[in-house]
């Protein structure tokens, strides 16, 4: 007995094209999640490389430094310092993995110690360290030279009398905590500069030397920044000052002699605690690059009389 049986096989095809599609969708499912995966691990492939690179670039910059500081510890002539030795020479190479390295010392020395403001000295002295911090605001531009350096002296100064001091940033809003203590860094020289009103940033005369004693760090005469020289001497000694900057720039000061003939002075002159022929404050940029990936340390050091060298800052950058 033939029955009509078109029904079951319409309902079996459909069956089979379900399947058909459900056996589809569940390989473009798998498709999908292996090709994600891939991806995946191709970025995690492409980040490891990149930490590797960014390690390998932060070695060779690394070794780059520790390489400068040795030259450091070999200058031969401690007692004189200047820009015509080894340890000056700006360095570099280019490493058998492709990895490019530069290195640059410069001396701190050259520039005047913002730290030097909290020394006192006698009434009787000539020159405070208040007006060559002064003056090189004034050679540099700034609004108002007087009255910012008074506002980094109370800053960093023990005592409590001056025209900005404890209370004066108690009273802002909000309040900031005064240091009266020694300058750390370069930026916070730069936020109390900011804060005085200052133009442009810190200017390039002055360092901040970490130190635990309150002293004043003598500018090297052979590597001074002009501006450093005229302001230390002050402006009635600008043709003194000239006439120095002239002589050290033919040839290396071998000691404070010049200065004092200049002058018309001895030993003692009021200048000779500003000045000396050699540095111990040094810092270290070195670089290491290879393609758009580069890394950077940056050192601040100390180097005493028998060559020891002492790491003040270390920044990987
Ligand atoms: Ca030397
Ligand atoms: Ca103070």
């Amino acid at each position: 007995m033939d029955g009509d049986t078109s029904q079951y096989r319409s309902s079996r095809s459909d069956d089979q094209g379900m399947i058909l599609v459900l056996v589809l969708v569940l390989l473009g499912m798998i498709t999908a999640l292996v090709i994600q995966s891939q991806m995946v691990a191709r970025m995690t492939l492409g980040t490891e490389e990149r930490k590797i690179a960014r390690v390998q670039l932060r070695a060779a910059a690394t070794d780059a430094a520790w390489e400068a500081l040795r030259l450091l510890v070999d200058d031969d002539d401690r007692l004189v310092d200047h820009t015509n030795e080894p340890w000056a020479t700006p360095g570099g190479r280019l490493l058998p993995n492709g990895i490019e390295t530069s290195v640059q010392i410069e001396d701190e020395n050259r520039r005047f110690d913002i730290n030097s403001l909290s020394v006192r000295l006698p009434e009787k002295t000539q020159r405070f360290p208040l007006d060559i911090v002064r003056d090189i605001l004034a050679l540099s531009r700034q609004p108002d030279p007087l009255v910012q350096a008074q506002v980094l002296q109370d800053w960093l100064d023990p005592d409590h009398a001056g025209l900005r001091e404890e209370d004066y940033y108690r009273s802002l809003n909000p309040p900031v905590t005064i240091a009266d203590a020694l300058m750390e860094s370069p930026q916070e020289l730069a936020e109390v500069l900011a804060r005085s009103g200052s133009r442009g940033g810190v200017p390039p005369g002055f360092a901040v030397l970490p130190d635990r004693a309150r002293r004043i760090m003598p500018v090297n005469l052979n590597t001074a920044e002009r501006d450093v020289i005229l302001a230390v001497l002050g402006p009635q000694n600008a043709a003194a000052a000239a006439t120095l900057i002239g002589l050290r720039d033919a040839g290396p000061l071998a000691s404070l002699t010049v200065l004092n003939r200049l002058l018309k002075t001895g030993p003692e002159n009021p200048w000779s605690l500003y000045f000396n022929v050699k540095s111990s404050f040094f810092s270290v940029t070195a670089r290491a690059a290879k393609g758009e990936d580069s890394e950077e340390v940056y050192a601040l050091v100390c180097r005493d009389a028998q060559g020891n060298v002492d790491i003040l800052r270390w920044v990987c950058q």
